[in-house]
């Protein structure tokens, strides 16, 4: 069980890092710094939001991401205070974003580090002009050795690589949940002396639940085993499963996956038929991978319907892959209801 933390205990997000360093030994120096660093950039970018209109950020900023996608204002601003805040500490080899078609590398006038640094600087795009939460989602890899000018290819590492992954999300209050593959923990922006305390350590997820967080505006478009599963939430007590299933859907990964580690649940973004060449929505590298370290690092399981996501081998920086993710229990009986229909 998760327990959060009394005010006399108050261990900063930096205590905590330099504590994992020294008694664990499982991170070093540089990703300790390189952690830090994000976490002050996801401050500024939650100063950012909170400003809304009064900050003039609101809007579209007239320009399209690799995706395709009108990018916002705030996604611009906030994968530039990620990129400003990133790239002179020395820890990184190169960066990647969802705003940006190709990585970006460090400025030969600042020393490079070991690491590689993947986000998606602010999540839940459509919810940004409606005051919804919305958040950053990132993923951190080692660099390959060997590698001085990493490009694309220097990414394409499965999930399991990942040394350590996060997101913050900006709500009612700032949150930044945290793995270094040691649990998840959770650290809540403390506005009046700008650091994050430690709220809550070593979160679980419950292997059981009865809520489901998908779009159900999609329904006409899923494959059977998804209309399966879903169809036997829908029928609650008066069919198989036997028991009632409520439904949430914020729009915003962050969030939805935020509330499934506060309280369990299923997050699903599956495969659809309305753009067949498209294998999902959601990203591998920026929202999926990382969420799934985090959702396995709590009890849950995270699979794209066939296989772990974490055991996905990348082809592409910004390929997309179906995700089902949350809840164990939950998690493996629509992921067998795919593996029957496959068979
Ligand atoms: P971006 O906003 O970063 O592009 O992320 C995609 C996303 O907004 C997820 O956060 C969310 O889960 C999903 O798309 C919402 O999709 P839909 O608009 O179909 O409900």
């Amino acid at each position: 069980m998760s327990s959060s933390t009394s005010s006399s205990a108050r261990i900063s997000l930096s205590r905590f890092l330099i504590e994992q360093q020294r008694e664990k030994g499982h991170i070093n120096a540089d990703l300790r710094l390189l952690i830090e660093v994000v976490a002050r950039a996801c401050k500024r970018i939650s100063i950012a939001v909170g400003k809304g209109a009064l900050g003039g950020a609101l809007g579209s900023a007239g320009t399209e991401n690799v995706q395709g996608e009108t990018q916002k204002k705030l996604d611009v601003v906030s994968n530039e205070l990620l990129l400003e805040a990133n790239e002179w500490g020395g820890h990184l080899a190169a960066l990647a974003s969802e705003e940006m078609d190709d990585p970006h590398p460090i400025p030969h006038r600042y020393p490079k580090g070991e690491y590689l640094l993947v986000f998606d600087p602010l999540d839940g795009s459509s919810n940004i002009d409606v005051n919804i939460s919305v958040g950053t989602i990132f993923s951190v890899l080692r660099c390959p050795d060997g590698i001085k000018d990493p490009d694309e290819s220097a990414f394409l590492q499965p999930g399991t690589k990942q040394v350590a992954a996060g997101y913050a999300v900006y709500g009612s209050s700032t949150v930044l949940v945290l793995t270094l593959g040691d649990g998840v923990h959770q650290f809540t922006l403390d506005r009046e002396y700008g650091d994050f305390p430690l709220t809550q350590s070593n979160l679980r997820i419950p292997e059981d639940t009865s809520e489901f967080a998908i779009n159900m505006s999609n329904i006409r478009h899923w494959e059977p085993p998804m209309r399966r599963y879903i169809d036997e939430l829908l029928a609650g007590k008066t069919g198989p499963r036997g028991r009632d299933f409520n439904m949430r859907w914020v729009a915003s990964m962050v969030a939805d996956v935020h509330r499934i580690l506060t309280r369990g649940g299923i997050f699903i973004y599956p495969r659809d038929l309305k753009d067949p060449s498209k294998p999902g929505k959601l990203r591998l590298m920026y929202e999926a991978n990382p969420m799934a370290m985090i959702v396995e690092q709590a009890g849950g399981a995270a699979t794209t319907g066939l296989q772990r996501i974490l055991d996905v081998q990348p082809t592409q920086l910004h390929q997309r892959v179906p995700v089902f993710l949350g809840s164990r229990n939950e998690v493996e009986r629509v992921t067998a209801y795919h593996r029957e229909a496959t068979a």
